[in-house]
């Protein structure tokens, strides 16, 4: 059968997208897939299951993947397969294939850069629908105080999951395309990295898994017949459809599940295109599942952008910050300093891997090879590196557009002509803020290479990862929580973790501004136990050959009265990081406080600072807020952790107790 039948065929039954073909580039697509198909068939000799292979060398497939493939055609059924190569040529294809679609449109004022809407019921990660398949719930979960609901982690028995997977799987790729992707997190060989494997119907997903991770045939090489983790993925919309998509999206909220299964190295999610539901690399692997291999092979997987601080005299440092989605990682990551002289540069933006090395320092890499990061907010006064990294070569989801064919998102007003018309990201047309509802969604994201980014660290794909000095915690708090505090010692800032709040935000699907617990920032992550993860990382206090970084907790997000941050945020909180690294130099800076050692008098350096900023409010302590602090963070201790709650994390709660107590 000829490449374009198996197109044609395939969109038969969705008559609008044979229109969308003309518009697009098919001489180009022709070109592609008639050689594609060259290429595939006159290699396939070895496919056994006589399924179209549509673009890729079957051969070139190690053995294990080739079964994992095999087992899924069969079960989900697609009509073609496309054996993904990471080339440019490849992701053309991909670009036409998704115009042609309709998910994807090209925004002309940036370079090869594109413009996707969802259906807006696929707009966010769906932790309600999230689970970890494992015998024991115990091992996933800490069983809650009875008549409580555990909010740390969803379980499912293997049965219950065999069953619905089962209603879902089978046949869901019906007349669609099966691609194979195979992506290193991490450098491709390095000895930190891991590889995956992801099984999709979605192009728009293998598009951004090519932005995202390493992808493609050197993958293959690297793995050779080793084990990978398995990643199926489908957007549960087999063709034809049997109702109209909306917005040509197709995805399948209502069976929308996302499962992990620690035993079989493998991740399953169905009914979502969105995100961390779909791009399985990231959430689901690097962190889910991480952090149960980590928990296995003594590292750890965290929710962290990791950045290099420079300061006036040419000292360097590497950080590493675990805030909630949406709570300022990407901005931090990618920060331009206030304070003169000094420079931040980006190892990651997301996702910390790390391991302490044979001399007791920890290292850390990034997996990741892009960002996925939130639209609304960066502009060129809050992130000038971001919106530099994102001119080109960049998909765009749940953006608004301008009529001159680049983005706008709320925080852009300044930076867009006063004459360019926006539609929002719901398609309305002439759209103003007097509408009332947000040009663009609040979790819109951009997707973008990480090698783009104009101040990444020369040594962010360094093999062997960057020595972090320091782990920074922090949240949204809109009250009572200091700029910055330090813990008093390991054990102390393992508590300081746990015992972490946010207000929610788009991110998932949470309402409204409740200040959430997510300790770590890794509540909606955790792979396994949150007791025994806490005992994971109390186990490194007791090796003594470790250098463990000191531990920080910031909170760039206190309110006043009227509502306002007190903080000017953003390059100033270059400020913080400055006192930290003094600190970790071994600086005499800070004075004892009942929640951590926070910065003596004039110890933060505010030099050309152009705001008046309200120190006093912003460091003050005030003991009531404090008190219900220690009885929120004890109730909720004892009602989710439970039983596996560790006695020294009970122990720095009542110290903190007492301290807060005997406060003036
Ligand atoms: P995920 O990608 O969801 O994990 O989020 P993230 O932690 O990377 O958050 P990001 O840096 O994208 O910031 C999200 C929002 O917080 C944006 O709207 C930012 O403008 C805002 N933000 C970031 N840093 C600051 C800050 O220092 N002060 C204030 N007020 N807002 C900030
Ligand atoms: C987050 O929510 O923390 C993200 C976005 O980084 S997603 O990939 O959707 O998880
Ligand atoms: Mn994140």
């Amino acid at each position: 059968m000829g490449s374009l039948e198996i197109i044609r065929r395939n969109s038969a039954s969705m008559p609008a997208q044979e229109m969308r073909e003309e518009t697009c580039c098919p001489k180009f697509a022709t070109r592609i897939l008639k050689e594609a198909v060259k290429a595939g068939t006159s290699q396939s000799h070895g496919y056994a299951t006589q399924k179209n292979l549509l673009y890729g060398y079957w051969n070139k497939l190690p053995k294990k993947v080739q079964s994992y493939v095999e087992e899924n055609i069969k079960i989900c059924k697609p009509s073609t397969l496309h054996i993904c190569d990471g080339s440019d040529r490849e992701n053309e294809l991909l670009m036409y294939i998704l115009q042609r679609d309709g998910m994807i449109k090209p925004l002309p004022k940036l370079e090869n850069c594109w413009l996707a809407k969802t259906d807006p019921a696929d707009v966010a990660r769906v932790e309600s629908k999230t689970f970890i398949s494992t015998e024991e719930e115990r091992d996933t979960i800490p069983i809650p105080k009875s008549g409580v609901k555990g909010t740390l982690g969803k379980w499912m028995s293997p049965e219950d999951l065999d069953t619905e997977l089962n209603m879902r799987f089978p046949g869901c790729m019906e007349g669609r395309t099966m691609y194979v992707i195979p992506f290193s997190m991490g450098p491709v060989g390095s000895p930190l990295s891991k590889i995956g494997i992801q099984l999709t119907d979605s192009a728009y997903v293998v598009a951004s898994m090519r932005v995202m991770t390493r992808m493609g045939s050197k993958v293959l090489s690297t793995l050779g017949n080793n084990e990978f983790i398995k990643c199926l993925h489908s957007v549960g919309r087999p063709l034809p459809l049997q109702e109209k998509l909306n917005n040509n999206w197709p995805c399948n909220p209502k069976q929308t599940i996302i499962a992990h299964l620690p035993a079989k190295n493998e991740i399953c999610s169905y009914g979502s295109g969105y995100g961390g539901n779909s791009l399985l690399g990231k959430k689901c692997f690097a962190l889910r599942l991480g952090s149960i291999l980590g928990h296995r092979e003594g590292w750890l997987a965290e929710h962290m952008l990791i950045l290099g601080l420079e300061n006036d005299k040419g000292e360097k440092k590497y950080m590493a910050a675990a805030f909630p989605s949406a709570c300022g990682k990407t901005n931090l990551a990618m920060m331009t300093p206030t304070l003169p002289g000094y420079k931040v540069t980006c190892v990651g933006d997301d996702i910390a891997w790390m391991r302490f090395d044979k001399d007791g320092r920890l290292r850390a890499i990034n997996p990741e090879a892009g960002f996925f990061g939130v639209a609304p907010g960066t502009s060129m006064k809050t992130n000038p590196n971001a919106m530099k990294t994102i001119t080109r070569n960049t998909v765009f989801t749940n953006v608004a557009e301008t009529s001159e064919g680049s983005v706008f998102w709320e925080g852009l007003e300044e930076e867009v002509p006063r004459t360019a018309q926006i539609t929002s990201w719901l398609g309305v047309p002439e759209w103003t803020p007097d509408s009332g509802k947000p040009a663009a969604h609040p979790n819109s994201r951009f997707c973008t290479p990480a090698k783009q980014c104009p101040i990444m660290d020369p040594d962010w794909e360094s093999p062997e990862g960057v020595p972090i000095d320091a782990i920074i915690f922090g949240g949204r708090r809109p009250e009572g929580v200091p700029l910055v505090y330090e813990a008093y010692n390991w054990n102390h800032g393992v508590f300081i973790g746990a015992s972490m709040r946010s207000e929610a935000t788009a991110a998932a699907e949470h309402k409204g501004k409740v200040v959430m617990h997510d300790p770590f920032a890794m509540r909606p992550f955790f792979g396994y136990n949150f007791g025994h993860y806490l005992k994971h990382w109390l186990s490194f206090q007791e090796q003594s050959n470790l250098k463990l970084p000191k531990i920080y907790h910031v909170n760039w997000f206190r309110k006043d009265d009227q509502g306002k941050f007190i903080w000017p945020g953003f390059g100033e909180n270059s400020r913080v990081l400055d006192w930290i690294f003094r600190r970790v130099n071994g600086e005499d800076c800070a004075v004892q406080s009942a929640v951590g050692n926070i910065p003596t008098p004039n110890s933060l350096n505010m030099e050309g600072i152009n705001q008046n900023v309200d120190m006093e409010a912003l460091f003050a302590l005030p003991k009531d807020f404090w008190q219900r602090e220690v009885k929120e963070v004890s109730k909720y201790f004892d009602e989710q952790v439970n039983e596996d709650l560790p006695p020294e994390i009970m122990q720095e709660l009542r110290k903190l107790e007492t301290r807060v107590n005997t406060m003036l």
